[in-house]
């Protein structure tokens, strides 16, 4: 164990229980999503209805990770704004801040102070190899070290509140699995202190793809012809959907061969809840205008509601800024006291009684 021979002077690892939260609890469920652009079907397909479905039988936490969005260029006024549109785009969808907790990443510091503490058990090779960095970074050098961290904040995110399962979408299977690997060397160097947490990665729509281009996942700072968003309005879609790329041929399939009908189809499929085979059938020998024309009325009609909600969430502000505030106060609760059992195992902490 790298981290293990790193500390060699301390003593071995604790196997008591931890003097913090010991009690039952339901399965605990987090999440987080950058206030980076509008939210996108991608992120919803992928992930946001699940948590939606999630809350009523396990402990949910949703957190708006908005240190997050800052690892790459970005407009402060813009941040704040958007920060404040995910949380009622969220709301919009139907989390339940009654029954999840939802708030903001920066207002709980506790996050900021467990990454510098991971990432003392975080090797530098293992960052490196995180493929969501060499995508954005492009290996340029000039890129901020932020986003060389961004798996390490995730990690303390995930891990500060004990959580059983993560659900998201594919592209965040990796930075899991290195939650999981700093978690575990982190338990057996100072004793267990954290839950290792599972990804929870549904087969469909784990991977949305982009409408200008089908080898790439749609996402919400892709530009406005990669993805629909929950702002876009009906005409917006319309046209969104109209311009989508095709695949050469004709045929309304499925196939490896047809990506982008294979993602177009899933998206017709996912929002509609019908079978792919049986959207196949329906479409055979149909061109691709009147599929495109089917499919984004069925987006318009599906997203309808969530948007009037919306509207309605954005005319209160100071609405939203009060629930992400008794949020804050939540996930604290939890927090608090779990990054006080992280202090006293690493020795941080002056407090006597460890
Ligand atoms: N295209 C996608 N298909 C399926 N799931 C997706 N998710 C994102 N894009 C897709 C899932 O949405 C959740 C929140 O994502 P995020 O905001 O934390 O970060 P991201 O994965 O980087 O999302 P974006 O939209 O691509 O943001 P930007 O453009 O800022 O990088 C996650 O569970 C993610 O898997």
């Amino acid at each position: 164990m790298v981290g293990a021979s790193a500390f060699g002077s301390i003593a071995e690892p604790r196997t008591q229980p931890a003097p913090f939260e010991a009690v039952a609890r339901r399965k605990r469920v987090f999440s987080g999503i950058q206030p980076s652009g509008s939210m996108t079907i991608g992120n919803y397909l992928g992930a946001v209805r699940r948590w939606v479905r999630q809350q009523h039988e396990r402990q949910s936490i949703h957190c708006i990770v908005n240190l997050h969005a800052m690892t790459l260029p970005y407009d402060p006024i813009d941040l704040r704004r958007r920060t404040l549109d995910l949380a009622a785009e969220l709301i919009a969808c139907g989390i339940d801040p009654e029954k999840a907790i939802l708030f903001v990443q920066s207002e709980v510091p506790e996050h900021t102070e467990l990454t510098w503490i991971l990432s003392t058990q975080t090797m530098f090779g293992e960052l490196g190899r995180m493929t969501q960095f060499k995508d954005k970074g492009r290996g340029d050098e000039r890129v901020g070290s932020g986003l060389f961290f961004y798996p390490v904040l995730m990690a303390a995110d995930i891990i500060l509140y004990d959580t059983d399962s993560v659900p998201v979408g594919e592209d965040q299977r990796q930075h899991i699995e290195l939650t999981r690997d700093v978690a575990q060397r982190f338990n057996s160097v100072f004793g267990e202190t954290f839950v290792i947490p599972e990804a929870d990665i549904e087969k469909e729509g784990a991977r949305i793809m982009a409408l200008d281009d089908p080898t790439k996942k749609m996402s919400k700072s892709g530009g406005p012809a990669n993805y629909i968003a929950f702002m876009d309005s009906p005409d917006e879609i319309r046209r969104k959907i109209n311009r989508a790329v095709t695949d050469s041929g004709s045929e309304i399939v499925a196939r490896d061969d047809k990506p982008a009908m294979k993602n177009l189809l899933g998206i017709y499929s996912l929002f509609t809840d019908t079978p792919i085979s049986e959207l196949e059938a329906r479409y055979v020998g149909v061109g691709y205008g009147q599929f495109k024309r089917d499919l984004a009325e069925a987006i318009i009609e599906q997203m309808a509601p969530i948007q009037a909600r919306l509207a309605e969430l954005q005319a209160d502000p100071d609405e939203i800024v009060r629930i992400l505030n008794r949020g804050t106060e939540r996930a604290r609760e939890i927090a608090t006291p779990k990054m006080e059992q992280v202090r006293q195992v690493t020795g941080i902490s002056l407090k006597a009684g460890w």
